[in-house]
């Protein structure tokens, strides 16, 4: 299996492909990443140093890529936090250029506005653009539900109008949803929720909701989740391999009292998950 992967790298730490790229590689996964920003570290410690890189840059290393024959055989492009806003357009010039060669390919994107916490985090160019010309494009996407609502022009709060919302924007073109931090009033407050969406179904997964924010978990989610569901096409088994192999990553870090994630402290986890958690079919 191989995969494009357009994100962040940060040298210090984990976010975007650094951390994305090795649980992907640990589960025998070929990876070429390009990357979006070339940062020391991720923007939730306030400072950081590094170039954003431009659209011009991404599709530079994109031509590269395909002067070696690297486009063929893909079986997915990833993209998540998009530092620019012409970062965009080169992505979805690079999915054109991937499905061209690797027609079975697909576009899974993770559409990073922000979350119910602290609101938006990209510029409103940014915004829109995901709304209404990436996402439309992608075949899978994995927003959280505060996202899930901005993509849709709602708010959804309950399952119902969460799932609602899945079909709307399923509606709009990708067929694969995976809604992380689910939040509704008919599930205890300590829990965290998942839900997967396939042509073949909906899906629920819950876990403890451990005390700790830790950046780049969503990305590890995205990448895994893509990975799984591409390698198996089946949702519920990518959900609960996914949800394992996070949650044990969490524990790790939790334990660890580090800041960043213990990603590589977490290999096993990404090969051999304990698949402790339920999935429950909707
Ligand atoms: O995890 C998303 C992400 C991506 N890229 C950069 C970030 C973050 C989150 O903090 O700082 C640069």
């Amino acid at each position: 299996m191989r995969v494009l992967s357009i994100q962040s790298s940060v040298s210090y730490g984990h976010v975007g492909n650094s951390a994305a790229v090795f649980p992907l590689q640990r589960i025998g996964v070929e990876v070429m990443p390009i990357a979006t920003v070339c940062f020391s570290n991720h923007t939730g410690y306030g400072s950081w140093r590094g170039p954003l890189m431009s659209g011009d840059d991404v599709r530079e290393i994109v031509t590269g890529i395909e002067e070696r024959g690297g486009l063929g055989g893909v079986d997915a492009v990833l993209s998540g936090y998009q530092g620019g806003d012409d970062i965009g357009d080169a992505i979805l010039d690079a999915v054109d250029r991937v499905k061209h060669h690797s027609p079975d390919a697909i576009y899974a994107c993770d559409p990073v506005l922000g979350n119910a916490v602290s609101g938006c985090h990209v510029s409103p160019e940014v915004q829109n653009l995901i709304r209404d010309r990436v996402v439309p494009r992608a075949d899978l996407i994995t927003p959280n539900q505060f996202e899930l609502g901005f993509l849709t022009g709602t708010a959804p709060d309950t399952l119902e109008s969460t799932l609602d919302a899945v079909d709307a924007v399923r509606d709009r073109g990708p067929r694969t949803v995976l809604v992380t931090s689910v939040q509704r009033p008919d599930r205890p407050e300590d829990t965290l929720e998942m839900l997967a969406v396939t042509d073949a179904g909906a899906w629920s997964i819950q876990t403890p909701r451990l005390p700790l924010k830790a950046n780049g978990s969503g990305d590890v989610t995205a990448a895994l989740f893509t990975a799984h569901i591409r390698r198996s096409g089946d949702a519920a088994d990518a959900l609960a391999r996914t949800t394992a192999s996070v949650f044990a990553l969490l524990e790790r870090t939790l334990a660890s009292g580090q800041r960043e994630l213990q990603l590589v402290e977490a290999q096993e986890d990404y090969a051999h998950p304990d698949l402790r958690f339920d999935v429950t079919q909707l």
